[in-house]
């Protein structure tokens, strides 16, 4: 099976390539895609850049150029819902833009004609995550997580985005992964570890955080690799 493993900073892959060790890599559309094989899988792992069009372009040069069967992102999120705290772990069940707005037409929040509010993830997939959290005796979240174009340090914009849709964590990738996989019929899964609360600390946490939870978030995809056939 080939599988990508994608994060957004440079922070997020760095533990997946050191665990892996040997890797090659090659250049394509601006960017550095590393290839290693790890146990019976091919994996394919890169770090598209902060935001969703750079996710959108990642996720379908993995798909298309690569021939990835299964798409994992790894990455830190803040927190929406206040039992999440920082270095928890959440995966998402669906995802949202909470950043795309034509309501001006009479259109929901996060909604385009054709498109969806909501993309619901893979479920084996999320299985196969609830199954090594069960096994390592790792507390693992699942919630809606919201995806935009800004990063989040406000609280009553926070408050907007949970009341809007529900969600539980938010970050600037995710849902890019999610339309593209989605509409390619490829399986994906989206994982975060919770670097800061979205709130006016937000970006000293995420400074402080970044690379511990991108550590957690990391080596729970290592351990979800090995039950992927
Ligand atoms: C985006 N990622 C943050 C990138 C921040 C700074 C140079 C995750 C994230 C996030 N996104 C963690 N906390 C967030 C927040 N409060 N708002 C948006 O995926 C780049």
């Amino acid at each position: 099976m080939k599988i990508g493993i994608l994060g957004a900073m440079r922070e997020e892959i760095t533990p997946i390539l050191e665990l892996l060790g040997e890797h090659k890599s090659v250049e394509y559309g601006k960017n550095i895609y590393y290839t290693a094989s790890y146990g019976e899988n091919e994996l394919v792992i890169a770090y598209s850049k902060i935001g969703k069009v750079f996710a959108s372009l990642t996720a379908s040069v993995m798909i298309e150029k690569f021939g990835v069967e299964k798409l994992l992102f790894s990455g830190v999120a803040g927190a929406i819902n206040p039992e999440l705290k920082i270095g928890d772990l959440l995966y998402a069940t669906k995802l949202t833009q909470h950043d795309l707005d034509i309501t001006a037409f009479g259109h929901p929040f996060g909604f385009v004609p054709e498109g969806a509010v909501f993309i619901e993830s893979s479920d084996e997939l999320n299985s196969i995550a609830d199954e090594v959290a069960k096994s390592r005796e790792i507390k693992l979240g699942k919630g809606v997580i919201a995806t935009g174009d800004q990063f989040i340090a406000d609280s009553s914009r926070k408050e907007w985005i949970r009341t809007t849709f529900g969600a539980d964590a938010l970050e600037m990738e995710g849902v890019a992964v999610a339309v593209v996989c989605d509409s390619l019929n490829v399986p994906f899964f989206v994982l975060r570890a919770i670097s800061d609360s979205a709130d006016d600390s937000a970006d000293i946490d995420f400074d402080s955080f970044l690379e511990k939870s991108a550590k957690v978030s990391a080596d729970f995809i290592m351990d979800m690799l090995k039950l992927i056939k």
